[in-house]
C-alpha cells in the first residue's frame, strides 16, 4: 500500500499581503553583508504569522542571495529549449535499460495509481536525465532571493544585469510585473517550506535544486511535495531522491491531475501541461513515453522464447 505521508495540510503561515508593503517600504540603505536582504524576507513571512522555529531553520544556512539565478530565469525562454535530444535513440536506451532496471517497482506503483509506467520514465529522462541532473543550487535561498523581487529596486539590480537584447524584448514594464509576480509564487514556495519543516523534515532548509528552486529525481517545487509527495518505499517519509519516493510521487501528481491510460493523447497532453507547462516539454514527454513503450514490445519479441505450440506450428509469415 503507497501511503502519502502529507495527505492533507493547512499552510504554517498566513498570507498576509499587507505585509510585503510593510516590511518593503521605507527601507535602510543597503547592508554590507550579502546576506541581509534575505533577512528582509525571512522578517515578512514572521509578520505572516510563520514559525518562527521553522524560519530559523529554514534561514539558517542561507547563502548569498542567488540574484543570478532570478537574471538566468528572465534570459531563457523554454519553448526554445532542445527537447529533440531527449527522443535521440541513445537517450531512449537510456531510459529503456532505467525502466528494466526499475521493473518491478514501476510497475506496482504504476498499477496502484493507474499510470502507466512509460510515463514516469519519460517524465524523469526530461526532468532530472533519469535522477542525475538534479541541481546543486540552494533551494531556500533561491527562492527567498526570487521573493525579494517584490521591492522595485532589487528588480531593477536584475534589471541591471540583462543584455540589451533581453532588455528590448522585455521592455521595462513587463518585466517588472512579470518578476513581481514571480516574487509571490516564491513566498509561496517558502510558506511550503516552512510547513515542511514544521512537520519534521528539516533537512528541506538543505535542499539544493534547480535554479528555480525544483528538487529530486522529479523535480518538484516545495509546494507539490506538500500535496503530493508520495512514500512509495514505505518507510515513512518522503524522498525524492529515491526512486520509489521519486516514482509514487509522480504518479500520484498525474493522477491527481486526471491522467488516465487510455485517454485520447489531446486529453494527456493536458495533465503533462500540468506538471511543465510548456507544449514542447508535453509532447516530448508524451512522444518518448510512447517510444520506451515500443522499445520495451520489441525487446518482449526478441527475448520471449517460442512455446512448443509456436514451435509446431510456425507462423506461416515468417
Ligand atoms: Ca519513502
Amino acid at each position: 500500500m503507497l501511503a502519502p505521508s502529507f495527505r492533507s495540510w493547512k499552510p504554517a503561515c498566513v498570507s498576509l499581503v499587507v505585509a510585503a508593503s510593510v516590511i518593503f517600504s521605507g527601507l535602510a540603505p543597503r547592508s554590507v553583508h550579502a546576506k541581509e536582504p534575505l533577512d528582509r524576507v525571512r522578517r515578512l513571512l514572521e509578520a505572516e504569522g510563520c514559525s518562527r522555529h521553522a524560519l530559523s531553520v529554514l534561514f539558517s544556512s542561507a547563502e548569498s542571495p542567488a540574484y543570478g539565478n532570478v537574471a538566468l530565469s528572465m534570459k531563457i525562454r523554454e519553448t526554445a529549449l532542445n527537447y529533440e535530444a531527449f527522443l535521440d535513440p541513445s537517450s531512449l536506451a537510456k531510459a529503456e535499460q532505467f525502466w528494466r532496471l526499475h521493473d518491478e517497482t514501476l510497475h506496482r506503483i504504476g498499477a496502484a495509481y493507474e499510470v502507466d509506467p512509460s510515463i514516469i520514465v519519460a517524465i524523469l529522462l526530461v526532468e532530472s536525465a533519469l535522477g542525475e541532473r538534479t541541481g546543486n543550487h540552494p533551494v531556500a535561498t533561491t527562492l527567498a532571493t526570487f521573493a525579494l523581487m517584490l521591492d522595485p529596486d532589487e528588480r531593477e539590480r536584475v534589471w541591471g544585469m540583462l543584455s540589451a537584447q533581453d532588455r528590448a524584448r522585455w521592455a521595462r514594464d513587463r518585466f517588472h510585473a512579470r518578476l513581481e509576480r514571480r516574487a509571490s509564487w516564491a513566498l509561496n514556495e517558502l510558506r511550503a517550506l516552512v510547513t515542511l519543516i514544521d512537520r519534521g523534515m528539516p533537512e528541506a532548509a538543505q535542499w539544493r535544486g534547480s535554479y528555480m528552486a525544483a528538487v529530486g529525481w522529479p523535480q518538484f517545487l516545495p509546494s507539490s511535495l506538500l500535496h503530493y509527495g508520495a512514500d512509495g518505499d514505505g518507510d515513512g517519509t518522503v524522498d525524492l531522491n529515491r526512486p520509489e519516493d521519486a516514482f509514487a510521487s509522480i504518479a500520484k501528481y498525474l493522477k491527481s491531475h486526471g491522467w488516465r491510460n487510455d485517454a485520447v493523447p489531446e486529453q494527456q497532453e493536458k495533465v503533462v501541461l500540468k506538471y511543465n507547462n510548456s507544449r514542447p516539454y508535453a509532447r516530448t514527454v508524451l512522444e518518448a513515453a510512447r517510444r520506451l513503450r515500443d522499445l520495451r514490445i520489441a525487446e518482449h519479441k526478441k527475448t520471449s522464447t517460442s512455446t512448443p505450440a509456436q514451435a509446431l506450428f510456425p507462423d506461416p509469415s515468417s
